[in-house]
């Protein structure tokens, strides 16, 4: 098709005249329902965990393929969209490719259309022609191509591939160009920060504000933000289905979206995840009981081994109170996933009744005192401090 034909068409399908809204909706009572996804990342080390809670979390991630295919049926959606980085790197093990395409494969009533991102990137010999090199399942569909591909009868994807780690570029720049037959649903799949919040301010790949006016589009599925994010009544991040970082940015969700012609997108945020990752800040005082603050954080009616929790407490606390919030937090990280806590700007207040309650005498009630006069001594060596500080919560969890 001729690309000047092409953009008048697109234009005239696009064009909010009333004679172009009576076909849009003449030819559609029509409504496309699909999930959209993304940031999948098949196969993320999570080195910074044990091995054991690094191989649970990878494979969180493929069995999400499965809640998600659940999803889908629920909202009788026949096709899933993963709108980038489906796998972490561009030289995935066999293996890692492979389960994941199993498990797709096995949702047998459901399309997949995988998009590659910044992750990976579909460059040459990479492992998008790995996967076209072997015999692929029918229901999964690379979008390799920035060639518009019908979906289903008057419904067309828009890919935005990446092809390098670097597009220098925003690849949604070229929709605008990209003829679509008339009256047929325009959806964009793209992956990238927006120019607004990219992670890399100088990105040369964002995504420009109101991409989606601009590219005639009635929907863009966007990837890389990991949260669930509404840019515009047209432009969506999914975020990824199972969360893989600490920042609090609604991951653990797929969006159900329905379009129809000349209508406004309805969307909705369907959970998905299994673990659950927090970070809290606890700030405590000399009154009230710091354990109970501490239980206090997470939903107990969650099962700890599926959360994965940071948590800094800061404040103060009597010398006992501490000693027994370090000996709960210390027993209470065997239930979780993984918990970590940092207190190093916890502040102890040490009293006498304190060290009596604690049965400290002799040389150990000597040791902590000293201890907890270094700790405070604002001509130590910060270093030194902080290790006293060590020392004593060491001293009187062992005390305890
Ligand atoms: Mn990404």
């Amino acid at each position: 098709m001729a690309a000047a034909g092409a953009v008048d068409k697109r234009r005239l399908a696009w064009a909010p005249t009333p004679v172009t809204l009576l076909f849009r909706y003449s030819s559609g009572s029509m409504t496309f329902r699909f999930i959209h996804t993304a940031d999948w990342q098949l196969g993320k080390p999570f080195g910074r965990f044990s091995p054991e809670l690094a191989a649970q979390l990878r494979a969180a991630r493929i069995d999400a393929i499965g809640t998600i295919a659940a999803a889908a049926r629920a909202q009788g959606a026949a096709h899933v969209v993963v709108a980038g980085d489906v796998w972490d790197c561009e030289t995935p093990s066999d293996e890692t490719l492979a389960k994941p395409l199993d498990a797709m494969a096995q949702a047998a009533d459901v399309t997949w259309w995988l998009l590659p991102g910044n992750h990976d990137p579909a460059a040459r010999h990479g492992l998008w022609d790995r996967l076209r090199a072997g015999t692929l399942p029918a229901n999964i569909r690379c979008l390799c191509s920035a060639e518009p591909v019908e979906a289903a009868p008057g419904v067309v994807f828009l890919p935005a591939p990446w092809e390098s780690k670097n597009p220098g570029r925003d690849l949604t720049e070229d929709y605008a160009r990209k003829a679509t037959p008339e009256g047929a649903l325009r959806i964009g799949i793209a992956h990238g920060g927006t120019v607004e919040f990219s992670q890399d301010a100088v990105q040369s790949s964002a995504i420009a504000k109101g991409a989606a006016a601009r590219g005639g589009l009635d929907y863009l599925a966007l990837g890389d933000w990991h949260g669930h994010k509404r840019v515009d009544e047209r432009s969506w991040y999914a975020g990824t289905p199972e969360p893989d970082r600490f920042p609090q940015n609604a991951p653990g969700y797929v969006l159900s979206v329905e379009v129809a012609p000349g209508a406004v997108p309805v969307v909705e945020p369907l959970r998905t995840a299994r673990y659950c990752w927090s970070a809290d800040r606890l700030e405590l005082l000399a009154e009230g009981d710091p354990v109970t603050r501490f239980e206090a954080l997470h939903d107990q009616s969650f099962e700890r081994r599926y959360r994965l929790a940071k948590v800094e407490v800061t404040g103060a606390v009597r010398l006992e109170d501490r000693a027994a919030l370090l000996d709960h937090i210390g027993r209470e990280s065997h239930r979780y996933a993984h918990l970590e806590t940092e207190h190093s700007r916890l502040d102890t207040l040490i009293e006498a009744a304190g060290l009596e309650a604690m049965g400290a005498e002799g040389s150990l009630r000597q040791t902590a005192e000293d201890l907890h006069a270094l700790s405070e001594d604002a001509a130590a060596d910060p270093s030194r401090r902080d290790e006293a500080k060590l020392a004593l919560d060491l001293l009187m969890t062992f005390a305890a």
